[in-house]
């Protein structure tokens, strides 16, 4: 039986994620949308009751120190077959929209955090003429692409790659969204410092949601805190954690998704990447709430 307050190897992942797909024939399937700089899987579970319907994408882990956002990805998978058919708020959304759910977005990554350096974020592409690996897969997508706060030195831990979308796990997610068509919520999920961000990340400008989107960004943090009292501080990527250009929900909002956020999970700097085990459960039933917020309000509002 997994144990979802512990953390997790890469292949205990990939088993579970194989586990609940021959649990739940029918409703989960696990598409396998590009492969990895190191030839690993990009695996993305898909809940699904009924054909052609518009979706609903969370990804945890795009980096891979993040640790508590993989191990949150898992239990909010086995919330999500737990729920179905028992929670109505959450049976009504699976009625009218699929669920895709990348756990482990950049595996090259999560695999080094075991074996070798528990701290890397990077992706594992080695940077022509230098000796230093990786590129910060949350600088690479085509928003603002080399703008400030993002770096062109491969040294550096927020590189944003030689072009945009040169990173395959990047490129994979894109290609996704692109073909799929009908993506009408994007959350990316990371760690640490309790914050619930909407675009923009490159720009001042506000975004043209930027009331809707701060409105139910404020709802969601409330229902948060509603269970361990845990503040989260919301708002813009550039005005709440600092200019970061080339990240993923600027992309996707850009590409009309309107319900892009980014969620940075507990905790405040006390343990940072390193969260103990025992926190990992309330962190993802906390966060659980705010994502029923995000996707019933998306729901609402077709
Ligand atoms: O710097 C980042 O990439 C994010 N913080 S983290 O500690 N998880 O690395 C924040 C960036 C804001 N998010 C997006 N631009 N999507
Ligand atoms: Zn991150």
């Amino acid at each position: 039986d997994y144990n979802y307050a512990s953390y997790h190897t890469l292949n205990e992942i990939n088993s579970f994620m194989d586990m609940l797909v021959q649990e739940n024939p029918g409703f989960v399937s696990k598409l396998v949308i590009g492969q990895s700089y190191e030839k690993r899987p990009l695996n993305v579970l898909k809940f699904s009751t009924g054909a052609n319907r518009p979706g609903l994408w969370l990804d945890t882990g795009i980096h891979s120190r993040e640790w508590v956002t993989q191990a949150s990805g898992t239990w909010f998978a086995k919330k999500i077959v737990t729920d179905y058919g028992r929670d109505a708020e959450l049976t009504d959304i699976l009625n009218k929209y699929d669920i895709f759910l990348e756990i482990v977005t950049n595996p090259d990554g999560f695999q080094f955090t075991h074996s070798s350096n528990r701290m890397w974020r990077k992706t594992r592409k080695p940077n022509p003429g230098s000796s230093c690996i990786g590129v910060d897969p949350n600088r690479n997508w085509d928003a603002g692409f080399g703008g400030a706060g993002s770096s062109g030195s491969p040294c550096t831990e927020t590189y944003r790659g030689p072009s945009a979308h040169s990173e395959p796990e990047v490129k994979a997610i894109v290609d996704f969204v692109k073909s799929h068509g009908q993506i009408k919520a994007f959350v990316s999920i990371h760690s640490y410092s309790q914050m619930l961000l909407y675009p923009y990340g490159y720009t001042k400008t506000p975004c043209k949601d930027q009331a809707e989107l701060h409105e139910l960004a404020r709802k969601a943090v409330t229902d948060l805190s509603s269970l361990y009292n845990t503040q989260y501080r919301y708002g813009s990527i550039i005005n709440t954690i600092y200019q970061a250009s080339g990240g993923t929900i600027d992309w996707t909002y850009d590409q009309g998704i309107k319900y892009s956020y980014t969620f940075e999970l507990r905790d405040n700097g006390r343990y940072g990447f390193i969260l103990p085990a025992n926190q990992i459960v309330p962190t993802a039933q906390e966060t659980w709430l705010a994502l029923m917020a995000i996707m019933k309000h998306t729901k609402n509002n077709p």
